[in-house]
């Protein structure tokens, strides 16, 4: 088994918890994490003493504030489009297709990578200070791992439309009527909310609950994921991409060129 620096996982009474920790960089998804997430969905699924697993952040502030900007900010179209690839296979497909069923615990900001790492788990949990969003076009370039496509199959075209060309957060209240969660609770009830949907899924057959995770997402396989990657890559090779990233180090507002 892997070391673990980012991650922190425990397993109670079937439940086999996932919580990502990097408090201080509000659980930004750095390549390190997103290997060792891979590594930790990996081992839970094989264990047949894991009936559920949720995965949750670190604090009271963030579930995952997005893909780790500091780390991108400085890879090419190439590297881009390698790498939207890579973490979709390891992690946001990945979690997609376990047999074993992933609840999403959104305890705080859960924005781009965070919330396309939630749109991939089975079931969604927020805590009323959450604020869920697809911020990437505020930086110079797009969802890359499965948001454009999860988000619209979620929501609907329009909203997701309307999200991700804003690059606009929405609060709990707002993400439960739009479906994008199906519960929001209070903060410190929020893992407890977590455990007791873990164990009426435990009631249940796991064997069906694997084939009808395969079923329900076989319906939304679409050429969308493979033009993700690609228009990802793309937007690597903008002015803008520099701009977006460069200003978010040195916190200022970015001026786009449209380049
Ligand atoms: N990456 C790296 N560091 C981050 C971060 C992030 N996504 N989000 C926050 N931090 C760091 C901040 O830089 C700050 O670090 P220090 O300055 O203290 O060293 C620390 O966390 C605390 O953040 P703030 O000081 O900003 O906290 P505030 O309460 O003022 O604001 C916030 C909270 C969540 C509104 C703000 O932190 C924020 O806007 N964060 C960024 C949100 C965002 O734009 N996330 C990225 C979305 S884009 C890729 C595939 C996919 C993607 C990228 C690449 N490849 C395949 C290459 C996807 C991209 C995204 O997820």
């Amino acid at each position: 088994m892997m070391n673990y620096e980012n991650i922190l996982t425990e397993i109670n009474e079937g439940i086999g918890t996932i919580t990502i920790n990097r408090p201080k960089q509000l659980n930004a998804l750095n390549k390190r994490t997103i290997e060792e997430l891979h590594d930790a969905f990996e081992q839970f699924d094989k264990a047949d003493k894991v009936r559920v697993i949720i995965v949750t952040g670190s604090g009271e502030k963030a579930f995952v504030a997005g893909a780790d900007i500091k780390e991108f900010m400085n890879f090419d179209e190439q590297q881009g489009r390698d790498l939207a690839r890579e973490g979709q296979a390891l992690l946001f497909d990945f979690v997609q297709n376990l047999n074993t069923p992933v609840i999403a615990a959104i305890n705080g900001f859960a924005l781009g990578g965070g919330l396309e790492l939630a749109l991939a788990s089975h079931i969604r949990i927020a805590s009323e200070n959450a604020k869920m969003g697809l911020p990437e076009v505020s930086l110079g370039v797009i969802p890359g791992y499965g948001g454009t496509q999860r988000l619209a199959q979620m929501i609907g075209k329009g909203r997701a439309m309307e999200m991700v060309l804003t690059a606009d957060m929405k609060d709990a209240a707002t993400a439960l009527d739009y479906g994008l969660v199906t519960e929001v609770v209070p903060l410190d009830k929020l893992m407890e909310t977590a455990d007791n949907k873990a164990k009426k899924l435990m009631r249940n057959s796991p064997m069906a609950q694997s084939l009808a995770i395969k079923s329900i997402n076989a319906g939304y396989y679409q050429e969308g994921f493979k033009a993700e990657i690609n228009l990802f890559g793309q937007a690597f090779t903008t002015e803008d991409f520099k701009e977006g990233t460069q200003a978010f180090v040195e916190r200022r507002k970015p001026q786009f060129t449209g380049k």
